[in-house]
């Protein structure tokens, strides 16, 4: 780009923008991976008045289902899904001690991990961004756990969701093990178990008794919404 073109694009003052604008352009500076113009607009939304909630799910989560949708279809890529993650972590990290405060229920919470022996996690980060991004509590356990870590995590943060990652095929059979101790102890159904990683598929997930199979980040958001949807749906 010449330095006379640069001169000539607009630089856009966030604060001179009106709600709607404001909320438009923020959904463009997520999909850009923009971190400190989300924690500007953040902060704008908040001092003219609007909830927590409201600019965490009409600016923030509306703008990484954009994200998602572009993701699944192949429009975005893994470096650029993960720019616009850690944009969103900049508006969360404002958001969140205000929604904590307010008490607003979570659309769920989750605790994930990659199992033991496995030590990729750059999937595992990308559905915990995701999910965070979609308003989901993530407690990320990291990797090579054990099924203690799993059991202690699950009795900690008493989530819907418990969701693992295995990048191995000598690995993945392990989440089979921490199924089976959930179902020896009687706890299975506590949780809805959604597993992930690149060489496991549909027919493994129903084989090891998981609830699904997430092909990737974006399957994983629609996956765990629509079922704590149904799992709170059934309670009530
Ligand atoms: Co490794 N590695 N690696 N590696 N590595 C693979 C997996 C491999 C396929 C490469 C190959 O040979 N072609 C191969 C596995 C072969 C097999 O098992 N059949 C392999 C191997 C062999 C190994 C080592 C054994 C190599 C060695 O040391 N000899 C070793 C193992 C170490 C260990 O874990 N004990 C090893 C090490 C490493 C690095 C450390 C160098 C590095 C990991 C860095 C890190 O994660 N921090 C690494 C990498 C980067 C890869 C590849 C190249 C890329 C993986 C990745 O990050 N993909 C990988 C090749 C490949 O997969 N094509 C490979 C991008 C990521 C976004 O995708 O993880 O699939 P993915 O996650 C997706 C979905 O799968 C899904 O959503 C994600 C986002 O869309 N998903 C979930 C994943 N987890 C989920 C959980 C959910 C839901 C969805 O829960 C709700």
């Amino acid at each position: 780009m010449s330095e006379e073109q640069y001169d000539d694009e607009e630089e856009i003052i966030l604060s001179e923008l009106d709600d709607e604008e404001l909320v438009e352009q923020m959904h463009d500076d997520l999909y850009n991976g923009l971190k400190d113009e989300i924690i500007e607009g953040t902060s704008l939304l908040l001092e003219r008045g609007w909830s927590p909630s409201k600019v965490l799910s009409d600016a923030l989560v509306e703008g990484m289902r954009i994200v998602g949708i572009d993701f699944r279809d192949g429009i975005l890529f893994v470096p650029e899904v993960l720019m616009a993650a850690n944009a969103m972590k900049g508006g969360m990290a404002i958001l969140r001690p205000l929604l904590a405060e307010t008490g607003a229920e979570t659309v769920g919470k989750m605790v994930v991990g990659t199992v033991k022996g496995d030590i990729h996690d750059i999937g595992k980060n990308l559905v915990s961004m995701m999910m965070e991004g979609a308003g989901f509590e993530v407690f990320d356990i990291g990797i090579n756990n054990p099924v203690e870590n799993y059991l202690e995590a699950l009795d900690e943060h008493q989530p819907e969701i418990l969701g693992m990652s295995a990048l191995l095929t000598t690995t993945m059979p392990y989440m089979k093990v921490v199924i089976d101790t959930l179902i020896e102890q009687g706890r299975r159904d506590d949780y809805i178990v959604l597993v992930g990683g690149a060489p496991l598929n549909e027919e493994f997930g129903q084989a090891i008794g998981a609830d699904a199979y997430c092909r990737d980040a974006a399957v994983a958001v629609e996956t765990a919404k629509s079922m704590v949807e149904q799992k709170r749906a059934l309670t009530r």
